[in-house]
């Protein structure tokens, strides 16, 4: 399309009818929300960047519920978005036109867990924060934390395939999520909730639903493997002088501290004025260019302690790093992470942010946050980088006063190029959504996109789980194309 980015025109789905609406209403009495004000935060993400409008929200509770909804809806060509905690980043999780929201928020039950494999199976619309809470009390935690915590669901933590901060530790959704129970769009249960580690009959297909961003079915529970919790957690806050010396350090931090590191991120000098200026955080050492939160968690408190001294020793004397502090004490471990946890939340402070979500090889993360500031001169407000240099995953935010089609223009196809060019994703972690559908090319050939129409097609005929999303304008009106 001439504007990768503008809105799709609607397709041709039903529009909803008052026997639709009596038909949900009977199905869950008082869960079938239509009053316009209650309506509203359903229909706008977390960044207020898009808005859709839907007339109806439905609050399932069970398994059972959203298979006789999809089935109903299926059979009247209704369009649903399935909606967690509509954290999502990308305009994934609100209605683009009038869809029927399908919330998770009221299947929150925990169903199982194993205190002797650490497997939890849980309801979708489990709290991610709650869940971290449940197993802690069990002396467990689970494999993922993100600043988003609070709010996001863990059916919508696997529907995005979220990294977050302990990527680089446990590894990604698709190696601890064990299993997914998901209803496909004409209302068929398919219940894949292993509790194995080891499971190689046939295809596995609870993949094709990590990641697929509510397009092939919606996941109504999900059993994870959930490691213990560890006996000693430590974290230190240093400063570099440049993203060479970022990057040596995390060398010999890979070395130094091996199994012990349990998170390696950085954000930039940008990003702490933006804490400072909008949060009114404060920086805890000295200015420098770039800042680290180096995270270790093991079970020997003497001997991670011992390592982490080496560590800090050897890049103090050689200068890698410039000044840092250290936390042991939950308060102020809290603290330091925040300064990382919370430029996404300071960003929404300084205009209009335009977000990139970039995996690169690790060692050009930073040039393009060079290379952009040198291309966008003084159109953009602010230029920031920050994210998880372990895991090669660069988060490039564009400040403006406000939105500004020529400064965007300026930004893209740009910063897709770029990446294209280094082989990069140009959606790391957190999607396609509305805002990247018709990017996809640039980080996967057409065959591949082409397949993915094809399994759209077989698992959502008529398209009716979340319309707009994920795939390009073109598949979604014409799934052979
Ligand atoms: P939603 O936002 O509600 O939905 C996201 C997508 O999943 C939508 O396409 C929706 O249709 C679909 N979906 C939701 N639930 C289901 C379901 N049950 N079945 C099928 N489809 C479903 N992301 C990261 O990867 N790493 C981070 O470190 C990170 N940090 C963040 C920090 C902040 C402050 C914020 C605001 C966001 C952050 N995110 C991060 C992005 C976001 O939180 C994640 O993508 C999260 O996994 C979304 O979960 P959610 O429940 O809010 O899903
Ligand atoms: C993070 O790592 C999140 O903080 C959000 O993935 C990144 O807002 C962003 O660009
Ligand atoms: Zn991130």
């Amino acid at each position: 399309p001439a504007n990768p980015s503008a809105a799709p025109p609607r397709s041709p789905f039903s529009r909803v009818t008052q026997e639709d609406l009596a038909f949900f209403r009977k199905l869950l009495p008082g869960r079938a929300i239509t009053d316009p004000d209650l309506l509203k935060s359903s229909n706008t993400d977390w960044l207020k960047s898009v808005q859709g409008h839907s007339e109806v929200l439905l609050r399932p509770k069970t398994t059972e519920e959203v298979s006789h909804i999809l089935r109903y809806c299926n059979e009247r060509n209704l369009a649903v978005c399935p909606q967690g905690g509509n954290t999502g980043l990308v305009g994934g999780s609100v209605p683009v036109f009038d869809e029927i929201i399908l919330s998770t928020s009221l299947m929150n039950q925990v169903l199982t867990f194993d205190s002797i494999s650490g497997i939890l199976t849980c309801q979708a619309g489990c709290v991610l924060e709650n869940l971290s809470q449940y197993l802690e009390e069990k002396d467990f935690i689970m494999p993922l934390d993100l600043g988003a915590k609070g709010s996001c669901h863990i059916g919508g933590n696997v529907a995005t395939n979220a990294g977050g901060l302990r990527l680089l530790r446990y590894g990604s959704l698709r190696g601890t999520v064990l299993g997914v129970e998901v209803v496909l769009a004409d209302g068929r249960v398919l219940n894949c909730l292993a509790t194995l580690r080891k499971d190689n009959t046939g295809y596995d297909l609870k993949q094709l639903f990590i990641g697929s961003e509510g397009t092939l079915g919606v996941i109504t529970a999900v059993s994870i493997l959930c490691p213990r919790k560890p006996k000693a957690v430590n974290v230190a806050f240093l400063g570099c002088s440049s993203f060479q010396h970022l990057l040596e350090t995390f060398q010999c931090c890979r070395g130094m501290l091996g199994e012990i590191l349990s998170a390696f991120e950085f954000l930039d000098a940008s990003c702490m004025k933006l804490l400072e200026t909008h949060l009114k955080l404060t920086n805890p050492i000295r200015e420098c260019d770039f800042y680290i939160v180096i995270e270790t968690a093991g079970s020997n408190a003497t001997h991670d302690e011992e390592k982490l001294h080496n560590f800090l020793e050897e890049v103090m004397t050689s200068s890698l790093v410039t000044d840092g502090t250290v936390a042991t004490e939950a308060a102020k471990i809290k603290a330091l992470w925040s300064l990382r946890e919370r430029v996404t939340e300071a960003l929404t402070h300084d205009g209009y942010t335009y977000k990139y979500d970039i995996s690169l090889p690790v060692e050009k993360i930073y040039d393009l946050v060079k290379d952009m500031r040198g291309h966008l001169g003084d159109m953009a407000k602010n230029v920031v980088g920050y994210g998880h240099v372990g895991d090669g995953n660069l988060h490039l935010n564009i400040t403006s006063p406000s939105k500004d089609p020529a400064l965007l223009a300026a930004i893209e196809p740009y910063v897709y190029e770029w990446t294209s060019e280094w082989k990069g994703s140009i959606s790391a972690e957190h999607g396609l959504g509305l805002k990247k559908r018709n990017y996809i090319y640039y980080s996967k050939p057409s065959e591949a996109v082409a397949l993915m129409g094809n399994i759209k097609a077989m698992l959502d005929p008529k398209g009716i789980l979340n319309p707009y999303k994920t795939l390009p304008d073109q598949l979604h009106q014409d799934p052979h194309f």
